[in-house]
Formats: C-alpha cells, sequence, structure tokens
C-alpha cells in the first residue's frame, strides 16, 4: 500500500459522518471551552444512542435476575441475556454459544484462562511464549502461572518498528511450548500481529493459542473458526458498549476440560454438604449474578457495527489513519513510532514531541479540546524494551474526522510555543 495513502479522497464520506456523528451525544460536548476531539478511542469508545436507549430500556422495562425465576420478567431477563449471547457467536463465528463466556473485560478473561487452563494444564518445565508487546493483562496472569506452575515465560521481541519477525515466532515456539497468547492488534503502537501464521506455526508444535482481540474485534471482522484460535478475548466497552461486559471465546471441547473459576450461584448443577457438580457450558464459567444490562448495552453495540459494516470501518480508519501520520509527519520535532504501512497497522499512532514529557503534552492538547492518552499504556516491558519511559497516543474510531486532525495538529503545533521553546 502507497505510504500514508496520499491519493485517498475521504470528502466522499464527510455528510454520512455528519450524520452518523450526531448518534453519539457524548462527542458534542465542550472541553475547556472548546470542541471535544475524543482521540482515545484505544481505551474505551462513546456509546451511541441505541446502546445508551437499550440498557435504559432493560431497567425500565425488565430488571429481573436472569436464569433463576419462572416468572415473567426473569424469563425476559434471561432472553436478554442468551440473546445477546447469540448475537455474540454469530459476530465472531464461533461454532456454538457454549463457546461464549460473558466477563466483566479482557484482563478478566484472560485470568480466566490463566487460573484455570494455565493452572491446571501447566507443569514445570513447559513454556509460555508470549510477546513483548503484550498489555500486561496479557503479560502478568503469565508470570503468575509461570512462577506457581514452575514453568518458562518466554518473549517474542519486535523490531524496532514493533512488528514481530517470522524468525522470533519460529525460534520462540517449540516443542516445549504449551501456551502462545498475543495480541491481535497491539494498544501501543496499533500494529497487527500476524495470528494466523503464529495459530498454525504454534498448532504444529501443539501449543494451545490465545488471541488478544481487545483492540482488533472493534475495528475488523474476526472470524474465530478461519483465525483457529483455541480462545478469544475481547472488551465491550472499546466496541461501543457498556463497561463492565466482555467476552471470553474458547473452542468447546477445550473449555470443557477447564474447571471453573469463580464459584457459587448460577454455575452449579448439585451441591452437597462436601460436594458439587457443576453447570453445563457456557454456564460453569459465569458464576453469580450477571451484567445483563452490559449485555443488553452489547447486542445493541453489534448491531450498530454490523449495520456500518466493517469494509465502511476499516476504509474510514485507514483514511483517518493516513492523514493523521501525513500531517504529524511534516512537524519537524514529532517523533512517530511504529510502522508507517496501512497493512500493518490500525487506528492507533504512537509519537513524541522533542524535549516535551508526553504528560505535558496530554495536559497542553485538553486546553484545545482534544483527548488523547499519554504514559506507558499499560506495556513497560514492551517500553523499557524500545528504551522509552513514555508515549503520546492517538487512536481513531470511525466516527473521528479529519477536522479533528486539524485541531489535534494545530494543538500539537502549539505545545513547544506553550513551554517557551518558540517551535
Ligand atoms: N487497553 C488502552 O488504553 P480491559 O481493560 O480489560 O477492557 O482491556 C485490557 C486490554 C487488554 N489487551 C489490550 C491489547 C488492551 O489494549 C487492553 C486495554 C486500554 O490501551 C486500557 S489500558
Amino acid at each position: 500500500m502507497k505510504e500514508f495513502m496520499n491519493n485517498m479522497d475521504s470528502s466522499l464520506h464527510i455528510n454520512n459522518i455528519d450524520k452518523l456523528r450526531k448518534d453519539f451525544p457524548t462527542l458534542f460536548q465542550k472541553v475547556n471551552g472548546k470542541k471535544l476531539v475524543y482521540f482515545d478511542n484505544a481505551a474505551t469508545t462513546h456509546k451511541p444512542k441505541v446502546v445508551i436507549k437499550a440498557v435504559e430500556d432493560y431497567y425500565k422495562e425488565i430488571n429481573a435476575n436472569p436464569h433463576r425465576g419462572a416468572h415473567y420478567l426473569s424469563v425476559k431477563s434471561t432472553e436478554v441475556y442468551e440473546g445477546a449471547r447469540e448475537k455474540v457467536k454469530k459476530f465472531i463465528n464461533a461454532k456454538s454459544s457454549k463457546e461464549i463466556i460473558f466477563t466483566k473485560n479482557s484482563t478478566e478473561a484472560l485470568n480466566l484462562i490463566a487460573y484455570s487452563y494455565g493452572m491446571n494444564f501447566i507443569n514445570e518445565g513447559d513454556e509460555i511464549v508470549i510477546s513483548i508487546s503484550e498489555h500486561h493483562s496479557n503479560l502478568i496472569p503469565w508470570q503468575r502461572v509461570a512462577k506457581a506452575k514452575g514453568a518458562i515465560l518466554k518473549y517474542m521481541y519486535v523490531d524496532e518498528e514493533g512488528r514481530l519477525p517470522v524468525s522470533e515466532i519460529k525460534d520462540k515456539i517449540t516443542e516445549r511450548t504449551k501456551i502462545v497468547s498475543v495480541a491481535h492488534m497491539t494498544n501501543t503502537f496499533g500494529i497487527i500481529n500476524p495470528v494466523e501464521d503464529i495459530i498454525k506455526y504454534a498448532h504444529e508444535k501443539g501449543a494451545v493459542v490465545i488471541i488478544d482481540g481487545a483492540q482488533s474485534v472493534p475495528h475488523m471482522k474476526v472470524d474465530v473458526q478461519k483465525l483457529n484460535a483455541d480462545f478469544m478475548v475481547f472488551s465491550g466497552h472499546k466496541m461501543l458498549a457498556p463497561m463492565g461486559i466482555g467476552v471470553l471465546y474458547g473452542k468447546e471441547e477445550i473449555l470443557e476440560s477447564m474447571p471453573p473459576f469463580l464459584f457459587g450461584g448460577d454455575m452449579i448443577e448439585y451441591v452437597w454438604e462436601q460436594d458439587t457438580t457443576f453447570a453445563e457450558l457456557p454456564f460453569k464459567f459465569e458464576a453469580g449474578t450477571q451484567n445483563v444490562e452490559g449485555a443488553a448495552g452489547l447486542s445493541a453495540a453489534i448491531d450498530y457495527i454490523e449495520n456500518l459494516g466493517f469494509e465502511f470501518i476499516e476504509k474510514r480508519e485507514k483514511e483517518l489513519t493516513a492523514y493523521a501520520l501525513r500531517e504529524l509527519s511534516k512537524i519537524p520535532y514529532v517523533k512517530i513510532y511504529g510502522t508507517k504501512d496501512l497493512e500493518d497497522r490500525g487506528a492507533v499512532i504512537a509519537f513524541n514531541i522533542k524535549d516535551v514529557h508526553p504528560h505535558d503534552v496530554a495536559s497542553i492538547v485538553d486546553t484545545y479540546g482534544v483527548a488523547l492518552r499519554a504514559g506507558h499504556h499499560c506495556a513497560q516491558p514492551f517500553m523499557r524494551y524500545l528504551g522509552l519511559n513514555s508515549t503520546c497516543r492517538i487512536s481513531f474510531y470511525f466516527y473521528n474526522t479529519e477536522e479533528e486532525i486539524d485541531i489535534f495538529i494545530n494543538s500539537i503545533k502549539n505545545v513547544r510555543r506553550w513551554l517557551g521553546y518558540g517551535s
């Protein structure tokens, strides 16, 4: 793909985007007296009215504990919850709704795998392979498993652009590897990892593969059967849905072999004084009263995304990324990190301004209404490996605009002036 896609014509979409933005009430507020420019979508996205309404309707019209009662409202609540599960199943093309476990978020889903699969199927001397770019949520649980079981946690290291070389994959994944866990798309540089190749190679070596889809599922079509991932996780709040609902996908036969993670109500079959038998999938992994409002919101979010279509979402995000990369790279004192090849990256751009701490950048651009993230982005080993303390990060969703990028660029051009550098 041509660097920065110079020739793309985004003017075609402007009217549609303006219309679509009206679905998102929070986008229209003023911040520090300025129009909000929200470029922190990798942290969480804003919610369309249909999602907010789905949550409101659930509380106005239903609000009952699902799975537990034979009464009308409890049955309705079960329908909402199980309907959402069915929708998620279709969205990621799982074989069965038994393979869809609702969790709080990606973090809880990864912990569930680590505690239930890792702690029970990993033995002394086994190897767990992750990449150095993993978010702490896909790193610390594996440190815990490795420490507890006497296993070895091995890292695949990236090149200076943040990409995983094939040589690293082939070098680190061996017959001793029992688990490989990698992000589909990294939250630091927005690199899209070659997960199809990793899964194929790891399976040849007999390892189980976990894909952290927190940053990919909201932005691209992910088909778990096509990928052939053993597990995949994602968070609702990064794809228009409410906070507090996430998904663990797992192949049915593997989930069947795993013990429950949390114990209590709703996940049991029979309980005696000294022993318990557990409910079948997916319920054995969902202890206690579940987040039905979150499921209702996630269901509405999936409808919204499918209505737009990933073809549109991906194209729009590539246009925005190309435009922002092009404009940012014109500023001589800005250093951009990560590959500029749009085939290998998503709508996340990490950068730094010469001699200015990212937190100062974030505070100054905030006065222009611009929301960006600064820091280590929950990836300290990655930052340390690349010799970085912290970076600024902007991240887009389909509702962002070129006009917002212009406001952002103008705010960036003022940062060094504010701090007395002249330019
Ligand atoms: N990254 C970011 O600003 P939770 O918090 O459980 O919904 O998602 C955790 C997580 C796991 N994997 C990846 C690749 C992620 O990016 C995240 C969340 C946010 O980058 C918050 S730190």
